[in-house]
C-alpha cells in the first residue's frame, strides 16, 4: 500500500499563486508505484511466499547442522551480502529533500525552457547536498566545499544543475580532476584525514597549481563551514547558455540565494559538532522540513549577451572566475522550496544520479573545459556505482516526461518494452518512436549552433592565465572578522602540513601573490619569514571590492527555524517560559527546554514541566541562542551546575545571543560575562523582541575579542 505519510499537503505549496496540482504531484505519483509500506502486511520472501519462522534457520535436528535447502535464509543473506554499493568517489556524504520550483514570471525572452515560461507551473525538484572529501560516514561540519545538486523534473525532461556552494573551482581543465581529487582525498598509505584538507598531499598539489588559489581561499573562508545546508548559497559555477524561441543565446551563471541568509559556523563550533553531532546538517534539514520550516532559495542568473563575451578582465569560460555581482547583477527567475523529506535514504538520496549533461531545450553548455569533461564523467560513474546503464529507471531518476527510445536490455532493465522494432527508422512499429524537429516550443533538443574554427591543440587559453586577482578581490571584499577567520584557517591547515617546504611554497608563491598582509600573518603563525613581494605580476581587477561576497551583507530574512535553548531547573518560573516560547513561536523559531537531566523539572508552582533534552544531550553548539529562565530556585540550581555554566560560556564564546529573565541575570554575573549588544535581560515583550533582533544578526561579532579569552 502506498504511504500517505509524507504526501504534500495543500499548505506545503503555500505561496504559490495557483498551484498546478496535477503537475506538482507528477513526480510523487511516479514514485508512488514503487513506494512500499509494510503496515498490516505479512512477512514474505522476495518471491512472495509467506514466512512462518524468521527466527530459526532450517537444521537437521535442534542441535544439528544447517541445511543448504533453506531458501529463506539463503535469499535473506545473499541480499544482505550485496547491500552496499560503491560510494560516490567525490560527494559521498550527502542528504537530500524533495520540493518544487516555480518561476516568478515568464522568462521567454531569455529561454524557451518550459519550466521557466509559466509562473503557474510547479516543477518538482529533488536536491542533494553533500561534502566532497569524506566518505559516506564522515562528519557533516568539516571544512569542505558543499555540493548543491538540483534535479528539476520538467515536462520536457530532467534538468540537473549540479553545482556547489562556492562559485568557482580548483582547476580549469577536467584532465586535472583525478589529480586534484587524489590530492585532497585521505592519503593513500593510512587513509587520514577523513573529511578534511589539512594534510600534505592537498597543500602540495594546490601550492604547485596556482589556478587553485581562488577556490582555496573560498575553502579557507567561512563558506566552507556552513551553519546549515539551509544557509548556503548555491552556484552553477560554469558559464552556461540560455536560448530563447528565436534562437538568441545569452551566457548565464546560475545562482541560488537562500531566503534564510548565508551563515556559517565558527571553527571551534564546527570541530565540536563533528563529534557531538556528526549528522548535524542532515538533522537540521530534516527537522526543518518535518516542522514545516521549509527552506527557500531564490533562483537567479547573471546574464551576459553573446556580444559581450570578451568584455571582462577574465574569460567567461574559466571556472576559477566569478562575474562580480557589481558588474552583472543577478536577475531573479523563481523560487525553490524544499518541503518533503525522502521516505528512504538509499532508494532516493543514495541512488539519485545527477549529470550536468541532463539539460532541456532552451539550455545549453559553454566551452568551459571543466564542464566539457564533466559531461562525460557523471554518466560513466553511475555505470559502476549503480550497476549498469539502466540507472535512469530507478524511481528517483525517472523523468516525469516519457522516455521512449530504442535502448534495450542491460543489467537491471525494468521497463517491459513492447513492439519489435528497437531501431529507428522502422516501418514495422509504424515508425515509432519518432524524432521531433526543433521548434519554438515543445520541439526536440537542438544544440546551439556555435561557430568554431580552430586547430586541434592541447593548450590552455592565455585568457585563463590570471590566477590571483580574483582571490585578492575575494580577500579584500571580506569584513575584518572574515579576514581573520581566513588567516586562522590557512594557519590551522598549513600547521598540519608536515613538510616545511610545502608550507613555505604556499606562503611565498601563492599567498604572497594574493595579499602580502595575508601572507605575512600566516607566515608569522607558522614561524616563517614574511614574504616581501609576490612571485608574479598580478593584473589588478577593475573592481577593488565586491560587497556581494561578504556574508555580513547576506543576513537573510527573520529568524525562521533558528533554535533557542531555554535552560530550566526545579523551581523555574513556567509563566515566563511560556511567554518566551510564544514570542519565539510567533517568529517561527524553535524553542527547546533543556534541564539538568531528561526528566521533567518541577515549576515554581510545583507542577511537572517536561523538557526536550538534558543540557548534555543537546549541547550549546546545536543552538543559535541561549536563554536562562527565571525562578529563584532554578537560577540557583543552574548557577551551581557545571554543565549549565559551560553551556552558557560556550554559547558566549561562540558569539551567540544570550538572554536571561530579570532574576536569572545572577547566573551571567556568576560567570562574570560583560554585558554586550548580544545580551538581553528582561522578562517582557521588549526583551523578547531584543532577543529576536540579536538572533537575526546571526552572531555578536563585536564580542569576538572578549570571547577569545574564554577557554574553548
Ligand atoms: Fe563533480 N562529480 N566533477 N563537480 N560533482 C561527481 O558524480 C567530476 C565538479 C558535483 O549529489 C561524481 O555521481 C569531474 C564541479 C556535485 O550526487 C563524478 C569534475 C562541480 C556532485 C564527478 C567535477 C561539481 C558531484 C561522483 C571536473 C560544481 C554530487 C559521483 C571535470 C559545479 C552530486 C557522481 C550528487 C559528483 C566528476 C567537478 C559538483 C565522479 C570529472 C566543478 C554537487 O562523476
Amino acid at each position: 500500500m502506498p504511504s500517505k505519510k509524507n504526501a504534500p499537503k495543500e499548505s506545503q505549496l503555500a505561496g504559490t499563486q495557483t498551484p498546478d496540482k496535477a503537475n506538482t504531484n507528477a513526480k510523487l505519483q511516479s514514485l508512488e508505484a514503487f513506494r512500499s509500506d509494510a503496515t498490516g502486511q505479512a512477512l514474505r520472501t522476495n518471491q512472495g511466499v509467506k514466512i512462518a519462522d524468521n527466527q530459526n534457520s532450517l537444521k537437521a535436528g535442534e542441535r544439528g547442522p544447517s541445511l543448504l535447502e533453506d531458501f529463506i535464509m539463503r535469499e535473506k543473506i545473499t541480499h544482505f551480502d550485496h547491500e552496499r554499493i560503491p560510494e560516490r568517489i567525490v560527494h559521498a556524504r550527502g542528504t537530500a529533500a524533495h520540493g518544487y520550483f516555480q518561476a516568478y514570471e515568464s522568462h521567454a525572452a531569455l529561454t524557451k525552457a518550459g519550466f521557466l515560461q509559466d509562473p503557474e507551473k510547479i516543477t518538482p525538484v529533488f536536491v542533494r547536498f553533500s561534502t566532497v572529501q569524506g566518505p559516506r560516514g564522515s562528519g557533516d561540519t568539516v571544512r569542505d566545499v558543499r555540493g548543491f545538486a538540483v534535479k528539476f523534473y520538467t515536462d520536457e525532461g530532467n534538468f540537473d544543475l549540479v553545482g556547489n556552494n562556492m562559485p568557482v573551482f580548483f582547476i580549469q581543465d577536467a584532465i586535472k580532476f583525478p589529480d586534484f581529487v587524489h590530492a585532497v582525498k585521505p592519503e593513500p598509505h593510512n587513509e587520514i584525514p577523513t573529511g578534511g584538507s589539512a594534510h600534505d598531499t592537498f597543500w602540495d598539489f594546490v601550492s604547485l597549481v596556482p589556478e587553485s588559489a581562488h577556490m582555496v581561499i573560498w575553502a579557507m573562508s567561512d563558506r566552507a563551514i556552513p551553519k546549515s545546508l539551509r544557509t548556503m548559497q548555491g552556484f552553477g559555477v560554469h558559464t552556461f547558455r540560455l536560448i530563447n524561441a528565436e534562437g538568441v543565446a545569452s551566457f548565464v551563471k546560475f545562482h541560488w540565494k537562500p531566503k534564510q541568509g548565508v551563515h556559517s559556523l565558527l571553527w571551534d563550533e564546527a570541530q565540536k559538532l563533528a563529534g557531538k553531532d556528526t549528522d548535524y546538517h542532515r538533522r537540521d534539514l530534516w527537522e526543518a522540513i518535518e516542522t514545516g520550516n521549509y527552506p527557500e532559495w531564490e533562483f537567479g542568473v547573471q546574464i551576459v549577451p553573446e556580444a559581450d563575451e570578451h568584455k571582462f578582465d577574465f574569460d567567461l569560460l574559466d571556472p576559477t572566475k566569478i562575474i562580480p555581482e557589481e558588474l552583472v547583477p543577478v536577475t531573479p527567475l523563481g523560487k525553490m522550496v524544499l518541503n518533503r523529506n525522502p521516505d528512504n535514504f538509499f532508494a532516493e538520496t543514495e541512488q539519485v544520479a545527477f549529470c550536468p549533461g541532463h539539460i532541456v531545450p532552451g539550455i545549453d553548455f559553454s566551452n568551459d573545459p571543466l564542464l566539457q569533461g564533466r559531461l562525460f564523467s557523471y554518466t560513466d560513474t553511475q555505470i559502476s556505482r549503480l550497476g549498469g546503464p539502466n540507472f535512469h529507471e530507478i524511481p528517483i531518476n525517472r523523468p516525469v516526461a516519457p522516455n521512449h527510445n530504442g535502448q534495450r536490455d542491460a543489467q537491471h532493465r525494468t521497463t517491459l518494452d513492447k513492439g519489435r522494432a528497437a531501431y529507428e527508422p522502422n516501418s514495422i512499429d509504424g515508425g515509432w518512436p519518432k524524432e521531433t524537429p526543433p521548434a519554438a516550443q515543445d520541439g526536440g533538443f537542438e544544440s546551439y549552433p556555435e561557430r568554431i574554427e580552430a586547430h586541434k591543440v592541447r593548450q590552455r587559453s592565455p585568457s585563463f592565465g590570471d590566477h590571483f586577482s580574483q582571490a585578492r578581490l575575494f580577500f579584500q571584499s571580506m569584513s575584518p572578522t572574515e579576514q581573520e577567520h581566513i588567516i586562522s584557517a590557512y594557519s590551522f591547515e598549513l600547521g598540519k602540513v608536515e613538510r616545511a617546504y610545502i608550507r613555505e611554497r604556499e606562503v611565498n608563491e601563492i599567498l604572497a601573490n594574493i595579499d602580502l598582509e595575508l601572507a605575512a600573518r600566516v607566515a608569522h603563525n607558522l614561524g616563517l619569514a614574511a614574504p616581501k613581494q609576490g612571485t608574479v605580476e598580478v593584473t589588478p581587477q577593475s573592481l577593488k571590492q565586491s560587497p556581494a561576497l561578504s556574508q555580513m551583507n547576506l543576513l537573510g530574512e527573520g529568524i525562521k527555524g533558528r533554535k533557542v535553548a531555554i535552560l530550566v531547573a526545579d523551581g523555574v518560573d513556567a509563566v515566563q517560559v511560556d511567554a518566551l516560547i510564544k514570542a519565539l513561536d510567533a517568529e517561527s523559531a524553535q524553542a527547546k527546554l533543556l534541564g539538568p537531566t531528561s526528566a521533567p523539572v518541577k515549576t515554581a508552582a510545583g507542577k511537572p514541566l517536561a523538557v526536550d533534552a538534558s543540557m548534555e544531550g543537546m549541547p550549546s553548539v546545536v543552538f543559535d541562542a541561549v536563554w536562562i529562565a527565571g525562578g529563584k530556585a532554578s537560577v540557583q540550581a543552574l548557577s551551581g551546575d557545571g554543565v549549565a555554566l559551560h553551556f552558557v560560556l560556550e554559547a558566549y564564546k561562540h558569539l551567540k545571543p544570550l538572554g536571561a529573565d530579570s532574576d536569572a541575570k545572577a547566573l551571567l554575573d556568576t560567570l562574570r560575562l560583560k554585558v554586550d549588544e548580544g545580551m538581553v535581560v528582561g522578562s517582557d515583550q521588549k526583551a523578547y523582541k531584543a532577543l529576536v533582533a540579536a538572533i537575526a544578526k546571526h552572531r555578536v561579532w563585536s564580542r569576538e575579542a572578549a570571547a577569545k579569552a574564554i577557554p574553548a
